[in-house]
């Protein structure tokens, strides 16, 4: 080496005064504090993170695999095995989702992870008079153990391990996945997999819920039980905050609300009498990773921390009792309808953030998530994203690669701090059962939810391709299309024969069986619902059996109000239309009236709240149909109520069979003069059926709220004035 390229390395040590000075040239108003974003949950997160901000933090040196499991649940993580690639999916027959997961385990999946559809979902047979809409549309109809064992048909039970999104008929799908194993010769003990099982949150969100909250909670202490005793590898439960993000909630509610339905659960098996460390090893965990980036992986590992403080708070000692373990499901909620190809880039990005944050499992949406369920084109793209992660980027090669970083252990401190007030806050009302009971929690995250639509509507939070860079022409993307009438048909010939071959005497005993149990809590609601499923009773027999000792739980529809105005940022277009409602209201002799409605078994309900706070907020008197209407309850309720409109949201693919249903029992019920619009996801290839059906208005994802009012409040005028 010459003396000239020999490094003279001697920089100056510089100050954070320095900083500030030379930062304040370039910061608005020479302002740097006006450089910090406030997060949704309240986080201050800064532009620079420097040594001073790992000062005072508690878990700056820990080690993968070991208490408190900040950075991951084993010693090696992804450098002896990554995470599983385990794809949801489903849409149909048990025939075509069987194909379609056969070839997609060929083609680099590694998990099977099954979507039901809405009416399997809330412990409806396909025959059931009030799912028309619903069979095989928002997953695969399963009305029994023949349907299972075709699902499952030459995918080896005890090798590959299947997640199964169930809560409400929870039950009898278990059984029937059960069974499904045992006559492919498979016996319990070698089961793995997971069931979802998580209830709380579908009282807050999901809303497929099937009985009222306190049977429902005995039927998770059932199935922990059960499984714990026989099925030492299958995980009891997934306690999901997915859907509370998905339904607006920031980070920390979905955090904190998630751990705290953890807690219940863990309280009722103890309460049933179980060692804490006989179960708690195979609770799981699942989380929506969407496109706040560092706060995601924040979340992750502030998760393990906290889930760790808790268990060790139950005298937990097993290490598999203190450790977190998740799935992670990319966000569905970021993705657009429009220039739908951007989902992809999108998907990437939530994806990286779920492996950063040490995710065991991971979905990836596919890019016309907003529009309808995966085509096979589709699919494989969503996939390969993961596959490229794990096999070209070498991501894998380290563990917690963000450790030590000034940023992310500070967020991760700050999160964890977030999540554990409200976590605090849940406890001094009696537990998350309660927060959940009285409809704080919900409307929590309601609240949330309205205030995010609203910085989106006025353009302060920014979506590519949605409120800003538009197309100016959309083009067409494939889609997957169900025939519901031909997936119904071959459901209810296949139940029927079924029904016609079976020992109906000791069927209609298992049932009696079921429904005493129910009765005086003895004996296990599992073990019980198997040997009805094993002889040929149908998970609608066996949920109907339960549901005449437990009812069925029907919510109410408390709305928040003021969110929505209060968070729009655009003052001078919303004053505008307020004024041009109640000149409307004037001429009218009283305020224009719309009912939200929810139709078959979609219980997504964000969108349809949202919308109700928000034009509530505009001046319109509003009505909120329950969830789970049939057209013709929903026509009655109307009428009833002398809208003029019905607003009919629809999430779930129902509604080529639901919405023209509606406008034919309004006719019906002599009230074809009250205008019906749709809302939600249609693709493009319906509104020309829709219109043709007689809608008068349809807004998909990504239209603001605003405009779709100011259409509805014309489309009100241009009726009334006839
Ligand atoms: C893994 N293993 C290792 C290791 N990595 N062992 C040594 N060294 C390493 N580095 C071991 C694990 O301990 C385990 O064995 C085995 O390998 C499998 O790894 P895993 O990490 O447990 O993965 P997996 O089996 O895939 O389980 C992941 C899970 C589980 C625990 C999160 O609950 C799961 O798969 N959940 C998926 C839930 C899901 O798909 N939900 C979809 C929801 S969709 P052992 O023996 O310890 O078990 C939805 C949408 C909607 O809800 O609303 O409809
Ligand atoms: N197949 C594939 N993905 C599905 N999702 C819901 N149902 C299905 C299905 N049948 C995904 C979507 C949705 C999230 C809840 O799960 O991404 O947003």
């Amino acid at each position: 080496m010459t003396e000239d390229s020999k490094p003279r390395d001697n920089f100056a040590a510089p100050s954070m005064e320095d900083w500030h000075k030379a930062a304040a040239k370039s910061a608005p108003n020479g302002d740097v504090s006006a450089l910090n974003w406030i997060t949704p949950d309240g986080i201050s997160v800064k532009p620079l993170y420097t040594a001073q901000d790992m000062q005072g933090l508690q878990y700056t040196n820990t080690l993968p695999g070991m208490e408190p499991y900040i950075r991951g649940p084993q010693a090696t993580m992804y450098a002896v095995r990554p995470w599983t690639i385990r794809q949801y999916a489903g849409f149909s027959t048990a025939e075509e989702s069987n194909a379609f997961y056969r070839k997609a385990l060929a083609a680099g999946g590694q998990g099977v992870s099954v979507a039901f559809d809405l009416a399997t979902h809330r412990g409806y047979d396909s025959d059931h008079p009030r799912v028309t809409g619903d069979v095989g549309k928002a997953g695969v109809a399963i009305d029994s153990v023949e349907d299972m064992k075709i699902l499952f048909d030459q995918i080896p039970l005890d090798k590959v391990s299947v997640s199964m999104t169930m809560n409400g008929a929870v039950l009898p799908v278990l059984a029937g996945y059960v069974v499904a194993a045992e006559e492919q010769g498979v016996s319990q003990d070698k089961l793995s997999g997971t069931i979802q099982n998580d209830i709380l949150k579908e009282f807050m969100v999901r809303n497929t819920y099937i009985y009222p909250p306190q049977p429902s909670m005995k039927i998770i202490g059932d199935i922990i039980e059960y499984t714990s005793k026989n099925m030492p590898k299958f995980n009891s439960i997934s306690i999901s905050g997915y859907h509370m993000q998905e339904a607006g909630a920031n980070q920390a509610l979905e955090l904190a609300f998630t751990l705290a339905d953890g807690k219940e659960y863990v309280k009722t098996a103890i309460a049933k009498g179980m060692d804490v460390d006989d179960f708690a090893g195979r609770l799981s965990f699942f989380w929506a990773i969407g496109m706040n980036f560092y706060l995601e992986i924040a979340k992750m590992r502030a998760a393990r921390l906290l889930w760790c403080r808790i268990m060790k708070g139950f005298d937990a000692k097993k290490p598999k009792s203190l450790m977190l373990r998740t799935h992670c499901q990319t966000s569905g909620w970021s993705l657009t309808e429009q220039d739908p190809y951007n989902n992809v880039v999108r998907t990437t990005i939530e994806a990286m953030a779920a492996v950063f944050g040490g995710t065991q499992s991971l979905h990836t949406n596919a890019l016309d998530e907003a529009i309808a369920l995966p085509t096979e084109f589709s699919a494989r793209i969503a996939r390969n994203t993961q596959l490229i992660i794990q096999e070209e980027t070498h991501i894998t090669n380290v563990i917690d690669p963000w450790a030590g970083s000034y940023m992310m252990e500070k967020l991760t401190q700050d999160m964890a701090d977030a999540a554990w007030k409200i976590i605090e806050e849940v406890e001094a009302m009696g537990g998350m059962t309660q927060a959940v009971d009285s409809g704080w929690a919900k409307l929590k995250i309601e609240a949330a939810a309205a205030e995010k639509q609203a910085r989106i509507d006025s353009g302060k939070d920014v979506i590519v391709g949605v409120n800003k860079y538009k197309l100016a022409k959309e083009d067409p993307v494939d889609i997957l299309e169900v025939d519901n009438v031909k997936v119904r048909d071959n459901q209810i010939k296949r139940l029927n024969d079924m029904k016609s071959k079976r020992d109906q005497k000791a069927v209609d005993a298992a049932l009696a069986a079921l429904t005493e149990a129910a009765k005086t809590g003895e004996g296990n609601l599992l073990d019980l619902a198997i040997k009805a499923i094993r002889l040929r009773a149908s998970v609608g027999e066996v949920s109907d059996a339960l549901e005449k000792e437990f009812g069925r739980h029907r919510a109410d529809t408390q709305k928040v109000t003021g969110v929505y105005a209060a968070a729009y940022d655009s003052a001078e277009g919303w004053e505008k239309l307020k004024g041009e409602i109640s000149e409307a209201a004037e001429d009218l002799g009283r305020r224009p009236r719309v009912m939200i409605a929810k139709l078959g078994q979609d219980g997504h309900d964000r969108g349809a709240k949202v919308v109700a706070t928000a034009f509530a907020d505009l001046g319109f008197d509003v009505d909120m149909g329950p969830l789970f209407q049939t057209p013709e309850e929903c026509a009655r309720q109307a009428i009833e109520n002398d809208v003029h409109a019905v607003g009919v949201s629809t999430l779930a693919a129902g509604h080529k069979t639901l919405v023209p249903a509606i406008i034919e029992e309004l006719k019906k019920q002599g009230a074809d003069d009250i205008i019906v619009f749709v809302g939600g996801v249609v693709p493009a290839q319906d509104y020309d059926f829709l219109y043709g059906a007689g809608v008068k208005g349809v807004y998909g994802p990504g239209t603001p709220i605003p405009a779709s009012a100011k259409d509805v409040l014309e489309q009100i005028k241009k009726a009334t004035a006839q």
